[in-house]
């Protein structure tokens, strides 16, 4: 940034607790991460409702509201060992559980006749790559599920490719805290080292335009 210029703005989103857990990492790292000041991008918060229909209107309102160039979804994944960047967004709601308004769609476009899938239009390789280098692990994802996260990870994908070219987005995935795991043999990262990986990415998405060419990919 150059005086003068405005800011590169960063909507960071989490989610609330669900699945009957107490807490949700991704909503405590995201505050986390928006608590300092970072390379003077202005960051921006809010907490969505894990449901499908509320949250994509909570990510409406809030990108009415602060205008963001930059919005990093982020959401816990359970059981993955490492932050994981995703690539992603299928346009299918398919719940395994009842979202928090009791929904528990099979198989349902998120936007009829929208695109199958779209890619995240943040630098994803860069991001797993600036992770890393914060010595955290993390890896490219090919897949966000089927649940609340997928729907507003499209939902936003979609506002971007109908509404706001000028918006860059993407959702990253967050292993358990490790309160939440003290009595299961399940991996965890502490949400402190969560914050750090999440600033890692905005700062990384804000300064790159042109992704990394490096394999990132899985065989399954
Ligand atoms: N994780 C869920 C929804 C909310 C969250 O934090 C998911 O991965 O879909």
């Amino acid at each position: 940034m150059t005086s003068g210029t405005a800011p590169t703005r960063v909507l960071f989103t989490g989610f609330e607790p669900f699945d009957g857990e107490a807490t949700n990492p991704s909503w405590g790292a995201v505050r986390s991460a928006a608590a300092a000041p970072l390379d003077g991008l202005a960051l921006h918060t809010v907490e969505l409702p894990c449901a499908y229909g509320a949250s994509m209107t909570a990510l409406r309102a809030a990108i009415d509201e602060t205008s963001p160039d930059i919005v990093v979804c982020v959401g816990q994944a359970g059981g993955r060992p490492d932050i994981t960047v995703e690539r992603v967004a299928v346009n299918v709601d398919d719940a395994r559980i009842p979202d928090s308004a009791g929904a528990e769609p099979v198989d349902r476009p998120i936007v009829p006749g929208g695109p199958a899938a779209y890619f995240a239009t943040l630098p994803i390789k860069a991001c797993v790559a600036a992770v890393r280098a914060a010595g955290l692990p993390a890896s490219v994802s090919n897949t966000a599920g089927t649940f609340v996260c997928n729907h507003v990870f499209y939902g936003l994908a979609h506002l971007i490719a109908t509404e706001l070219p000028h918006v860059r987005g993407g959702f990253v995935h967050v292993p358990y805290a490790p309160e939440q795991v003290t009595d299961r043999a399940q991996p965890s990262l502490p949400v402190d080292a969560v914050a750090t990986a999440l600033r890692a990415i905005a700062a990384t998405a804000a300064r790159t335009r042109t992704d990394l060419r490096v394999a990132e990919g899985a065989t399954h």
